[in-house]
């Protein structure tokens, strides 16, 4: 009717603005691309873009630890006990599903089969770290050494490649190849250890058309002659680290009782200002995501060259995303809830806009809160514990991606998975995903793991590296809704702890 009409508009005018602004990022970057700007002025055009990024992610670390030290003080021990409990079986269930739609579809499509027409890297001596180290790499994560560590790590050189075609050698590490896409070649250069003795323009155009599959070696005009020095690379957020430590301060202040109050103060008055730096930022997402967006169509490749095996890739992965994202995960929401999922999913759409827009779950956790308690009226005692964990290490698009590159990249191999390492690529996957930082392209990061578990060459990973920006989004929107909806059945499977909390309160405060 005409008033339900309108009350639609009033509550989700401010998402449907957001979804206008993704629309017209899409036409302004179509718009663009015929003027070939050069890299440098799309870094300049996405700097909007880079702003909202910024912001959200100057609040992650205070939103992860006031959240969850907040969230699990405010519990009590028998209550956090099971809540956690079942927030870890959801999040195991439903990423080894995610892993499982990923396997049955590329077993399906076989994006990978027939000749193999893309161009790999002519021989050059692989040093990638094995799964151990990167297994140890997590869980050294985990337990950070000292205060600053805690907060930020240094994303490690996970892949080095040293290539030699004719008189080049170039030594390159893969998160500077992801870095790649988000500064000027010039720039990037400096981050390329290379011994160069004579370069022709052909050699480096080939070297990085090979290696990077991108388009920016058209930049490189001139001729260069030195040796540069690795630069350190980027730094992140340890989210690893904050959620045990945090966890673990939450549950000695929950036990320190009167003694803990004040700090218990603190952290929630800290969430709730977090919560309204929020409020303010989300009044600017749009505008920084139609930037996003715009700036990552303006410079993606022509869809024409990707070719057609990455093409069915690229399909594959939407398939089992949308398979899993818009069927499995809604309809265990409903088998658990008996509620709509797609009414709860509505709530989310903002949440899932920043997260097709930031590709960080990271990013967008601090909208996913604010939708979860402000649309969905979800217990702000469970999206404080589960929220932040969740988004630290559920990530459902990630498994299910890792498993579907893997088995990929096997099939352009010619390589016959049999079920031991078919099984095998099952667990690496989870534990891929379990160990991906909530920052974009981390999955491609953590798939050297997946892909030397099964022996399989990690130098493949640069053959999916052109359409991975595109499927970086989509999956971490699927990792975003796997979060919230994990927030939706957990809040009602411990709907009876907290009314009992609730009850054993309203009795305190009678007494008093
Ligand atoms: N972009 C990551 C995230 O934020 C997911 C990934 O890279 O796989 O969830």
């Amino acid at each position: 009717s005409k008033k339900s009409l309108k009350g639609f508009f009033r509550r989700n005018l401010f998402v449907l603005f957001t979804v206008a602004s993704v629309v017209l990022g899409v036409i302004l970057g179509f718009a663009l691309r015929p003027h070939n700007l050069s890299m440098r002025e799309i870094k300049y055009f996405s700097f909007p873009g880079e702003l909202l990024m910024r912001m959200l992610k100057m609040l992650v670390l205070p939103l992860i630890v006031s959240s969850l030290v907040t969230g699990i003080s405010s519990l009590d021990r028998r209550a956090s006990g099971k809540m956690g409990v079942r927030a870890v079986v959801y999040y195991m269930v439903t990423t080894l599903i995610a892993v499982f739609i990923g396997i049955v579809i590329v077993m399906i499509i076989q994006p990978g089969k027939g000749s193999r027409d893309s161009p790999t890297v002519k021989s050059g001596n692989i040093e990638s770290i094995q799964a151990t180290d990167a297994f140890l790499d997590l869980i050294r994560n985990m337990f950070p050494p000292n205060l600053v560590e805690a907060c930020f790590i240094q994303h490690k050189t996970v892949y080095k490649k040293t290539v030699s075609t004719r008189n080049v050698t170039v030594t390159l590490n893969l998160t500077d190849l992801l870095n790649i896409t988000d500064s000027p070649l010039s720039e990037n250069l400096t981050r390329v250890q290379r011994t160069i003795q004579v370069i022709s323009n052909q050699d480096i155009i080939l070297l990085f058309t090979r290696i990077t599959k991108c388009c920016f070696c058209c930049d490189l005009q001139e001729t260069v002659e030195e040796t540069v020095p690795v630069s350190g690379s980027s730094a992140g957020v340890n989210a690893l680290g904050l959620v045990v430590f945090s966890m673990c301060f939450g549950l000695v202040i929950g036990n320190m009782k009167e003694q803990g109050h004040a700090l218990k103060e603190f952290f929630d008055c800290l969430n709730e200002a977090i919560m309204r730096l929020v409020a303010i930022i989300i009044w600017y997402a749009p505008v920084g995501i139609l930037f996003l967006i715009a700036g990552k169509i303006v410079e993606m490749k022509d869809l024409a060259e990707v070719g057609g095996q990455l093409g069915m890739y690229t399909v594959s992965v939407i398939v089992g995303l949308l398979v899993h994202g818009l069927f499995v995960l809604p309809l265990l929401y409903f088998l658990v809830t008996r509620r709509n999922p797609y009414s709860f999913i509505g709530g989310l759409l903002q949440a899932l806009i920043t997260a097709l827009g930031t590709s960080s779950s990271s990013a967008t956790l601090p909208i996913t809160f604010r939708c979860l308690e402000e649309n969905n009226h979800v217990d702000k005692r469970v999206t404080r514990f589960v929220l932040p964990v969740g988004a630290t290490i559920n990530m459902d698009g990630t498994a299910l991606y890792e498993a579907v590159a893997a088995i990929f990249i096997a099939q352009v191999n010619d390589m016959d998975l049999n079920f031991g390492q078919i099984l095998t690529i099952s667990i690496t996957a989870t534990a891929a995903s379990i160990g991906a930082a909530g920052i974009p392209q981390a999955g491609l990061v953590t798939m050297v793991i997946v892909l030397t578990s099964v022996g399989l060459p990690t130098e493949d990973i640069t053959l999916i590296i052109a359409v991975d920006w595109f499927l970086d989004r989509l999956r971490t929107t699927t990792n975003v809704l796997g979060d919230s909806l994990g927030a939706g059945i957990v809040e009602y499977l411990s709907r009876e702890e907290l009314q009992n909390q609730d009850a054993d309160l309203r009795n305190s405060v009678i007494e008093e």
